[in-house]
């Protein structure tokens, strides 16, 4: 059969063949940091729930945040099939640090980059993509998950700027942040959602640690609170208006997740795989058991298809032709095989599976966070249900 080449069990509809050379350049070096760098912390990190903040200017230094914003701002000016290759990798190791970096690139960086002006990227813009100042991206509230066009923050114009009131829930790297991108209902937009820019230390601004997470606790998490914080005109981010602001940013951040998720899932499968090479019950090999193939080999296509789909749409996004639909499609989809996944590698690894040291618990409890933000697998359905039907079934 010359016509048919041999099968790659890793890789089988070659990935690798169908990337740029400066893709796979930039994803090997992300692919060594990640194993070299932090896998080694990763377990005290998650056990001790603690967050090393100086993993920002490491990634920074790596090149590793902004990849898809210009490098007159110091960014990589790669594109989105780059920007998912090193999500793909440094989700391999952690969901939680996967997410100290898409949430500086495509929520705080880009933002900035996509409605600021000059003077605000020019500020922002080369700290962050060093790691020298870390961000973070307030959206969701106590009572509005879900439904953010339901905020309750607000932004009132006085002399000179605004004052912003309201309190963030559930804000990824808040408390270390030196930099919040906050949305708020403006009164002097109509009531409008716009995006502002506080910077750390403004008086009434504060950032409070949610203690006692028991999924992604490499990854500090905080409530963002604004008690009449005080900014001049220009914090406020000019040049969007309504929840398309904040979703232009979800849509990149999204789009990361799809690619993270599976780095986390071949992590479980391949754990769970040489697991069952290497422990025999029965007399055998647990890979030799019909069961145990059976869960790799659905592990294997679901992989394969989740990459192949976020390989696609990555091309579309680079050629500007993506859709937000397209990024629900495989958000939803690759976090919630990367979920059953993990929770069959935990399975195959029997007891061993809820041990710290074998690391498939720990992605298994950090996908759990990563199908629920940025949109639950059941809100991304409903955004699929509403694209073909028609019919909204949020109200
Ligand atoms: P809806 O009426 O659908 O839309 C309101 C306006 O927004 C526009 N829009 C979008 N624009 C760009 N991209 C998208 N994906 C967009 N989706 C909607 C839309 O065109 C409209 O514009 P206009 O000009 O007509 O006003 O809004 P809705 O209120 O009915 O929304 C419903 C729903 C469910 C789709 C939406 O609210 C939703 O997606 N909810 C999920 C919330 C969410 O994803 N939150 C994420 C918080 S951030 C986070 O989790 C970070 S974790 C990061 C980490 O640590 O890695
Ligand atoms: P809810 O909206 O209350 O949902 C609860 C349940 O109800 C879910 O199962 C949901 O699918 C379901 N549901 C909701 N509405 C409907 C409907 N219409 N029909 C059917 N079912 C429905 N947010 C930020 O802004 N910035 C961040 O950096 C950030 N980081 C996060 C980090 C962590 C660790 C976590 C856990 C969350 C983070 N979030 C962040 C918040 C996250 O985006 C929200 O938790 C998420 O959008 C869900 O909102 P909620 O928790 O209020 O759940």
């Amino acid at each position: 059969r010359p016509e048919l080449s041999s099968f790659n069990w890793e890789d089988p509809f070659l990935l690798e063949t169908q990337l740029e050379e400066d893709e796979r350049m930039i994803r090997d070096s992300a692919f060594a940091y990640a194993q070299e760098k932090l896998l080694p912390r990763v377990t005290d990190a998650f056990e001790n729930e603690e967050t090393d903040p100086a993993i920002f200017a490491e990634m920074g230094e790596m090149g590793l945040l902004g990849t898809t914003i210009p490098e007159e701002y110091g960014g990589l000016g790669a594109g989105y099939v780059t920007y998912g290759l090193v999500a793909r990798e440094v989700e391999r190791v952690d969901s939680g640090y996967r997410s100290m970096m898409s949430v500086q690139s495509s929520l705080v960086m880009y933002p900035i980059y996509a409605y600021g002006t000059d003077a605000q990227r020019q500020k922002y813009l080369p700290k962050l993509a060093a790691g020298e100042w870390i961000g973070c991206f307030g959206l969701t509230e106590p009572d509005a998950g879900s439904d953010p066009g339901s905020m309750k923050t607000t932004a009132k114009k006085v002399d000179g700027g605004y004052v912003l009131n309201g309190s963030k829930m559930w804000i990824s790297n808040a408390p270390i942040a030196d930099v919040f991108v906050v949305w708020a209902k403006s009164d002097a937009h109509g009531g409008k959602i716009k995006g502002f820019v506080l910077d750390k230390g403004a008086k009434g601004l504060s950032a409070p640690k949610i203690e006692g997470k028991q999924s992604l606790r490499a990854s500090i998490t905080g409530e963002i609170v604004m008690d009449n914080v005080e900014v001049s005109e220009d914090a406020l981010l000019p040049n969007v208006e309504g929840l398309k602001g904040p979703f232009g940013c979800l849509n990149r951040a999204r789009y990361g997740i799809a690619w993270g998720a599976m780095g986390a899932a071949e992590a479980c499968w391949h754990a769970a795989r040489q697991y069952g090479l290497d422990r025999k019950q029965f007399g055998k090999p647990l890979a030799q058991m019909q069961l145990f193939q059976l869960k790799l080999a659905n592990m294997q296509t679901e992989i394969t298809l989740g990459l192949q789909a976020a390989l696609r749409v990555g091309r579309l996004m680079d050629e500007a032709k993506a859709a937000p639909e397209m990024v629900s499609l495989i958000k939803r989809n690759n976090c919630g095989k990367a979920l059953e996944i993990a929770r069959h590698a935990r399975d195959m690894h029997g007891g061993n599976g809820i041990s710290q040291e074998f690391h498939v618990i720990r992605h298994m409890v950090n996908l759990e966070t990563v199908n629920t933000y940025e949109g639950t697998h059941d809100v991304h359905a409903l955004i699929l249900g509403r694209a073909q039907t028609g019919l909204q079934a949020f109200f």
